[in-house]
Order: C-alpha cells, then structure tokens, then sequence
C-alpha cells in the first residue's frame, strides 16, 4: 500500500533548477511538491557554479531569493584573458552597454532557496528512493518513490524533471521520442577550492601550452581554481603542492607571483561534455536544466541555462492555471532549445579555443595552439570580436 499526495507540479530534483522553479511557482500560487534522492547537506556540499549572469540575478530577485546575493555577490564588469605570457581585459559593462556577471556560489544559491522554501512551509522530500514518473503522455502522471521506508505515489497534473543529468526523468522518455547531440571532450578540469586571497580582482581565462587554467573565487578570501588536467588523472594524483605549481606554470609572470597558496578544501575533477536532448517536452512531463542539456563549464552558462528554462517553465504553467492557455506550454520546448544552443555553441567555442588538444585531434597539436593564439590575438585587438564574446559572457536575453 503506499500513501498518495496531490499536488499540481511534481518537481523531481532540489538542484537550482527545481528549488527555483518551486519558488517561482509559489510566488504565483501554484502548488508545488519537490522530490530529492539526497539529503540537503549533500545537495550543499557539491561545489560548483560561481558566474550568475544578470538575467538569473533578476530571476532569483523575482523568488524573493536577492537579498544575501546583493549583500554578498561580487558584480564583475569584466575578466581576463591570459596568453603568450600576458593578460588582456575583456571589458563586459563597457562592450554591453552597461551589462555585468556577479560571482556568487551556486552552493549560496542553493542555501537561499531551501532556507526560503523551509521559511514559507513548502514540502520537499530529500533522501527518497525509487523515484519513478509514470503516465506523463495522459493529463494525469504521477511520480512513486519509498520514503523512510513508506511507498508514496505523487499525483499531479505536471512533472518537472529537474533531475540532472543522470535523472530519471529524460530516462524515462521512450527513446524514440528524443534526439540526443553529444560530444565529449578529451581532457576534464580539476578543481580546487582554497581560503585564500584570490590572486587578481577579475576571473582569469588562461591559454598555455601546458594547458588551460582558470582563477575564480567565491568572495575576498575564497578561491576557486581549475587546471585542464587528464581524463585519466585522479585526485589523489594531484597533491595541494602540485596543483599550486601546475596553475603557477599555466599563467602569466605577475599573476604568477601574486598567487597565493594554501591547504585544499575541496579537490574534485569534472569530465567536460556538450549534450542536449530534443525536445525538452513529453506531454505533462517537462526537461529543465541538467535533465536536458550539459555544457562544458567554460563560458559560465549551465547554472544561467536552467535558470532560462525554469524563467519559461514557470510562465508557462502559470499562464495555464491563471489563463487557462497552453501557449507557453507548447512553445516550451522550442523556446528553451533556441537558447540552449546558442549558449552550447558559445560553450563550446570558448572550450575549443582554451584548451590543449591532442596532436590527434583536428585542430590540435602544436598548429592547434599556434590558431589558438592567432584567434586570441585577434580577438583582443577587434572590438567587434571582443563585443560577440562579451554579449555571450554576459548572457542572451530571456
Ligand atoms: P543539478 O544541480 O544536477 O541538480 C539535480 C538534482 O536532482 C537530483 N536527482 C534526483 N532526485 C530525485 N530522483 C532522482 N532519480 C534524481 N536524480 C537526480 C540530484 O541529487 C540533484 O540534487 O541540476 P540542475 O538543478 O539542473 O542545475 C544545473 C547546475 O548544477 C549546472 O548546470 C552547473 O553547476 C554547471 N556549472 C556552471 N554553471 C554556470 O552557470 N556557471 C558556472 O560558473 C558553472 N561552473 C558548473 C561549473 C559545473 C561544474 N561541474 C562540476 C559539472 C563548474 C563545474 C566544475
Ligand atoms: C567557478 O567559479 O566555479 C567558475 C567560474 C567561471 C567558469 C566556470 C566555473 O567559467
């Protein structure tokens, strides 16, 4: 026997994605119930994201979500590209007509939405297991899962598969009814996330022969760095001392000597992937984030991509239950997609122009980097290729 609850939108997933979208819906008054196969300091504990573009600013404003992240986010008008042993800013506000980014963890956005959602008694089920979706080609599909031992049976009129990318729900789509576009890159980043003084006000990009590197930070004392690293490698091949001495190697003489070095706190390596799954719809079951599409972390977009899904998701279902339209609904799909491709194409333009490829690959070896450099030196000299990227960095609009 398993105990059933009623609810109008299933969310499967408290990634950003789903925590997002539940807040959007009960902004609006629409009844949501969010099922999580983890636990929340699990969900809190994966470091990832740092770059919100303003569009997701103003959509986490909209969920009542912006106070700590006006407080404490960092705005940056610009970054640094670093290469032939020198670094050229990239001026976003001045390129954009006023446009920036802020440097804010994706964990604090977590922490907000769940301290928000705990704070208006909304209900989120973590720790569950067996999540399955059934029945999402009829008006009526429902989610299982067993909690704390007990079997539940979620009935709602839609479900939103905000479940990442191993999820069940774009597993549960016939494989028939979806297109999958995929590449997977040869090399992954490794990661490492330190209390210390980042070593320059701006993120730097940095193309070396070595391979790429990237300073980010999460605040004044926190930073975050990434060396371009084996898929082979693992983490405990990569002492504190080695890393530090890898991304010293990868970036310019003065950023070199600013570096400041210290324990690692968190230490991981990510493989780097450009998938997308079409369409992003089945009936009432709806694709939003990781669940459909992944890009490589170069440009910054994954976390700003589910946040566009979820700004049309949101729309969408509450234009139906306030306006009885389907309008948003059926156009869900192509409107994601028009802009998850675009920012899959930047992700994977900025990935191929960053990284050392191997000597197999087609534009790889030393010609490889010697076009890399050709392209940088271009870019940082022509305001025009200069205006594409920062338009792209920044974020299409939404
Ligand atoms: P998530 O965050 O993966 O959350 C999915 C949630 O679903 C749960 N889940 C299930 N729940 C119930 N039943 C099941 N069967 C389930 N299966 C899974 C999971 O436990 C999880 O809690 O997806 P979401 O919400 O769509 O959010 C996407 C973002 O997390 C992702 O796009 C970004 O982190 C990507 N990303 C970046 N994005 C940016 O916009 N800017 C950045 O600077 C940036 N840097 C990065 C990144 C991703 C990285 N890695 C590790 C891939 C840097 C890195 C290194
Ligand atoms: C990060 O701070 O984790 C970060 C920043 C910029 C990126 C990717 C990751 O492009």
């Amino acid at each position: 026997m398993s105990t059933t609850i009623r609810t109008q939108v299933a969310i499967v997933g408290a990634g950003p994605s789903g925590l997002l979208l539940g807040a959007l819906l009960a902004q609006a008054g629409v009844d949501a119930v969010i099922i999580e196969q983890r636990s929340p300091d699990y969900v809190l504990s994966r470091i990832r994201a740092g770059v919100l573009e303003q569009g997701t600013v103003e959509l986490l404003e909209r969920a009542g979500v912006g106070q700590r992240l006006h407080r404490e986010g960092l705005p940056h008008e610009g970054f640094e590209l670093c290469f032939g042993g020198q670094r050229h800013r990239i001026d976003l506000q001045g390129l954009t007509g006023g446009k920036r980014v802020v440097v804010y963890g994706q964990t604090e956005v977590t922490r907000d939405l769940m301290d928000e959602r705990r704070k208006r008694g909304l209900v989120t089920h973590y720790g569950c297991e067996d999540v399955a979706v059934h029945d999402f080609d009829s008006a009526h599909p429902r989610v299982t899962f067993d909690h704390e031992g007990a079997a539940f049976e979620l009935r709602a009129d839609f479900i939103a598969g905000c479940d990442g990318f191993h999820g069940v729900c774009r597993a549960s789509v016939p494989a028939k009814a979806l297109t999958l576009h995929e590449r997977v890159y040869p090399f992954g980043w490794l990661g490492v996330l330190s209390r210390t003084p980042p070593v320059a006000e701006e993120l730097i990009y940095s193309n070396h022969e070595r391979g790429f590197a990237l300073c980010s930070m999460r605040s004044h004392s926190l930073s975050r760095y990434y060396v371009q690293c084996s898929l082979s490698d693992c983490v405990d091949q990569w002492s504190d001392d080695r890393f530090w001495d890898e991304l010293r190697a990868r970036l310019d003489p003065a950023a070199a000597a600013q570096l400041v070095t210290g324990p690692s706190i968190e230490k991981s390596i990510a493989p780097l992937r450009s998938f997308v799954a079409e369409p992003m719809r089945f009936g009432s079951l709806f694709l939003a984030g990781d669940a459909a599409h992944i890009v490589p972390p170069t440009g910054a977009k994954g976390l700003n991509l589910a946040a566009s899904d979820v700004h049309y998701l949101s729309t969408a279902l509450i234009e139906h239950y306030r306006d009885h339209s389907s309008a948003g609904i059926d156009d869900y799909s192509a409107r994601c997609l028009a802009r998850v491709w675009k920012a899959s194409r930047f992700s994977w333009w900025f990935t191929s122009l960053m990284h050392r490829f191997e000597q197999t690959e087609l534009s790889g070896g030393p010609i490889g980097f010697k076009l890399q450099q050709a392209e940088l030196e271009y870019l940082v000299q022509s305001p025009a290729a200069m205006t594409t990227m920062a338009e792209n960095y920044v974020g299409l609009p939404f």
